[in-house]
């Protein structure tokens, strides 16, 4: 019999627009055509070209693409969760270049920014011409970025920014850094041209997680900024976690392409590989990997779908958005482990995209939420007890 691919065999396009499919697919030929030939090299050296990269997604229109106005195509919330699966069966830290440029920093100055911000800003990034990070996450408040210190106090009318970021990707490479930051009126976002003297960042090394990705602490000394750099509609971590709303709904997608192409490449290896005189693929055992494998992908994928229908509903909950996060980065994770193991020792190289993959899904698992926390917010849901603190 002719193989079937994993996915086809829950027949996804069914549910797919015709629009749905021709987005899906032309981001799908870019990262075949221009990241996978690449991203093993990059993922080695841990040097990504962000600069050349982001330009060439500006052009895709997948910067910012679920937004609407000042240059952003104003999909779909499925086309754009679709885009991010095909990115992430590139890499994560392709993604995560879309995710943090469309879904954080211009999600924050689209959803809280003064017009005269959208302006200034929205076009360059939806071009990819201004590479933007968000900055929440500190040294130690990740999960709890209530307890953040990084603080902005009045000057006349400007304000002082003072404290440090951690973990911030693109950081390095940003031209524009959305800080949030305390205030005497609550939690503030600053839109911070990175050229601002008292702004540095510094690289993060030594990952084996996330390579292909640029990571970095941001530190601000007595960083001046005029009024006009604070997002007016916000003042409370609504500002931020309405963000990461839009970040993890991606990654409900994302997380999945990377476990999609880690299950193409073990069953096609698995095929082509023979022990005791016979492909691998043909022992119950490995079928049972894939089959268990090809179950929580395509269920993962119907999860992702409803909520994103949900969401062009207007109808998506952010309890609805961790339930997914929570299962497909789990899943996404616990299928690049099993897909290592059918691969064997080829399974450990960079050869071959699955360890990439299981490195990169493990930070996946930890950032916009760890697994604990939206178990959490799950839990909360359902009993109406907070079990945060
Ligand atoms: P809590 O007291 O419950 O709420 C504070 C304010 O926030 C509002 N809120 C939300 N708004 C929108 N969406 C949500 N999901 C929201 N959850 C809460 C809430 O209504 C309230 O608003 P207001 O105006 O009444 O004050 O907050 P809490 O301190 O108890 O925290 C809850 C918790 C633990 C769930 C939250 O802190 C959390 O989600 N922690 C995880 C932190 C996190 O995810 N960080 C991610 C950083 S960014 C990143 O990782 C980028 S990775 C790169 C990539 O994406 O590729
Ligand atoms: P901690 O919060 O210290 O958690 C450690 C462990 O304790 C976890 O297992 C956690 O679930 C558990 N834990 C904590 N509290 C509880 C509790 N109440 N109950 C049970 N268990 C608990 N942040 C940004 O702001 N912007 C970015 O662009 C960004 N990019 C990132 C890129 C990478 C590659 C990585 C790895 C991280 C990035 N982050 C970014 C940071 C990310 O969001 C945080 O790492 C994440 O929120 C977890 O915080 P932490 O690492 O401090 O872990």
């Amino acid at each position: 019999k002719t193989p079937i691919k994993p996915l086809d065999l829950f027949n996804i396009d069914s549910m797919l627009s015709a629009e749905e499919i021709a987005i899906r697919d032309t981001v799908r030929k870019y990262v075949e055509k221009r990241i996978k030939p690449e991203v093993a090299d990059w993922y080695e050296s841990g040097e990504l070209p962000v600069a050349e990269l982001a330009k060439e997604l500006g052009e895709l229109g997948v910067l910012g693409m679920h937004l609407d106005g000042w240059g952003c195509a104003g999909t779909s919330a499925v086309s754009y969760g679709l885009s991010c699966t095909e990115l992430e069966a590139g890499d994560s830290g392709l993604r995560s270049l879309v995710s943090v440029q469309g879904s954080l920093a211009m999600k924050a100055i689209h959803a809280f920014g003064s017009t005269e911000q959208k302006d200034q800003w929205l076009p360059g990034m939806a071009a990819g011409d201004i590479i933007g990070c968000f900055g929440l996450t500190e040294a130690d408040f990740g999960s709890n970025p209530s307890g953040m210190r990084t603080n902005a106090k009045r000057d006349g009318g400007d304000w002082i920014l003072n404290g440090s970021k951690m973990w911030i990707t693109n950081g390095s490479v940003a031209k524009v850094a959305v800080v949030w930051a305390r205030t005497d009126d609550g939690v503030r976002g600053f839109v911070v041209p990175t050229d601002t003297p008292g702004f540095s960042a510094n690289l993060i090394h030594k990952k084996l997680s996330l390579r292909a990705s640029v990571t970095s602490e941001l530190v601000f000394d007595n960083l001046r900024l005029p009024a006009s750099a604070v997002l007016p509609e916000v003042s409370s971590l609504r500002g931020p976690l309405t963000c990461l709303n839009e970040a993890r709904f991606g990654i409900l997608f994302g997380a999945l392409g990377a476990a999609r192409d880690c299950l193409e490449s073990a069953i096609t290896y698995g095929l082509e590989r023979d022990q005791f005189d016979k492909p691998i693929a043909g022992f119950q055992l490995t079928q049972k990997k894939y089959a268990d494998m090809t179950l929580e992908l395509g269920k993962g994928m119907l999860l992702a779908i409803h909520v994103g229908r949900l969401k062009d509903q207007g109808l998506a909950t952010s309890e609805q958005v961790s339930l997914g996060k929570l299962n497909n980065a789990r899943e996404a994770l616990a299928i690049a482990r099993d897909c290592r193991s059918i691969l064997g020792a080829n399974g450990i190289t960079l050869e071959y995209p699955v360890m990439r993959h299981l490195c990169n899904l493990e930070s996946v698992f930890t950032y916009e939420g760890t697994n604990e926390m939206h178990t959490l917010v799950v839990g909360e849901a359902l009993t109406g007890l907070g079990a945060f603190r």
